[in-house]
């Protein structure tokens, strides 16, 4: 079974010591797993900058204060008493396709896989906020998690921060349940934040306090991370995920290369397809290069995916198959990226190459 040609190495070779150990730490999702519309919370991804906090669940506490009427201090029973909602929300890392950029960028090495849709429940942040009364002049609210570490040489708290406008949306949740099961210690246990629509980097895990200010935030991960950095220039803030379609490779594989085998005939090469712009509206297959639409399903629900089939009658040889999604607002995927460096927001297409033979 040799092919008659192989995919080149979608990444620079050499990965560090350091970014091998981010790399089991920091789990992908493996992309097969697109196929259930709810992602089990064991294939989900994981991303945790430092290391998973050593908490003490029967003292923890949420508290909200900053420029606030009246500063509260609230129990996981008393976020449990008050209204749920549980939505389905795509997740994915802003540092998604890292390592697809060359020269690679410092950090987890994602090529594809920082992406899964749980099942969230918890409270809407709003009405804790306008319970605790936010001033007037409140500017921007500050959530922080409980795992302490150092990045670009700061000692610091893991802490983003939401414009208020941005705070106050009703699918911004407070959330202690995944799947219908209470949060996983790697996942943020027992409450965190859940921002649709966003890149991960915003649901801050561990939460432990929420702060109102009436100046900008200015915190290391606000300011100086999830830019799109060029040199010196920090450039564009990191906010919304783009978007993006991902297929799950056809065929068999081999281990260890992963080299993909198809039998010629009719496939149907499946995917899934989101973007934190709006719905998306179409997907396009690419088989060596001749673009044709995919079949949309129905979207799993307004912050998350949706499921994509592409019908291809599969002939004998090498292919390169690649998918783009579009959004409601007319983004799409380039096929070229141009790089940031810092790794983010590498929404580049997917390529996947497989042979096809008897
Ligand atoms: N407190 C805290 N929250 C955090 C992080 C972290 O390291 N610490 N990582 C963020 C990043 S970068 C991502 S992509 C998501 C990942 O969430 P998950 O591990 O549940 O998939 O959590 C975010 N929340
Ligand atoms: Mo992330």
């Amino acid at each position: 079974m040799e092919p008659a040609e192989i995919a080149l190495t979608p990444t620079d070779p050499a990965l560090s010591y350091e970014e091998l150990e981010l790399a089991f730490r920091n789990r992908g999702m493996p992309l097969e797993a697109m196929r259930y519309d709810i992602t089990p919370t064991g294939m989900h991804y994981l991303l945790i900058h430092w290391d998973i906090p050593d908490l003490d669940l029967s003292a923890w506490r949420l508290s909200v204060g900053g420029a606030v009427d009246r500063p509260i201090e609230l129990t996981l029973d008393d976020l449990r008493r008050r209204p749920a909602v549980t939505m389905p929300v795509t997740m994915e890392c802003a540092g998604n396709g890292r390592a697809r950029f060359s020269p690679r960028p410092e950090g987890q090495p994602w090529l594809h896989e920082a992406i899964g849709t749980a099942e969230w429940t918890g409270t809407p942040l709003r009405h804790v906020l306008e319970e605790a009364g936010l001033a007037e002049d409140v500017v921007d609210v500050v959530f922080t998690g409980a795992d302490i570490g150092i990045q670009g040489d700061v000692r610091q708290e893991y802490q983003r921060s939401l414009a208020l406008e941005d705070a106050t949306r009703e699918e911004v949740l407070l959330a202690y349940e995944m799947n219908g099961r209470p949060l996983e210690p790697q996942h943020g246990a027992p409450l965190r934040l859940l921002v649709p629509g966003w890149y991960g980097m915003t649901s801050v895990k561990w939460l432990t306090r929420i702060e109102a200010l009436t100046r900008p935030f200015d915190g290391f991960q606000q300011q100086a991370a999830y830019r799109m950095q060029q040199g010196d220039e920090l450039g564009a803030y990191v906010t919304r995920m783009a978007a993006r379609a991902l297929m799950i490779p056809p065929g068999i594989t081999d281990y260890p290369f992963r080299r993909r085998y198809l039998a010629p005939g009719p496939v149907s090469v499946r995917g899934r397809a989101w973007s934190g712009y709006g719905p998306i509206v179409r997907v396009e297959v690419g088989v060596d290069g001749a673009w044709s639409d995919a079949k949309l399903d129905e979207a799993v629900g307004r912050y998350a995916w949706r499921g994509w089939t592409f019908d291809w009658d599969a002939t004998d040889g090498s292919h390169e198959l690649s998918c783009r999604a579009t959004d409601e607002a007319g983004n799409s995927q380039p096929l070229d990226q141009e790089w940031n460096a810092q790794g983010l927001g590498n929404n580049l297409v997917q390529r996947v190459v497989v042979h096809v033979q008897r």
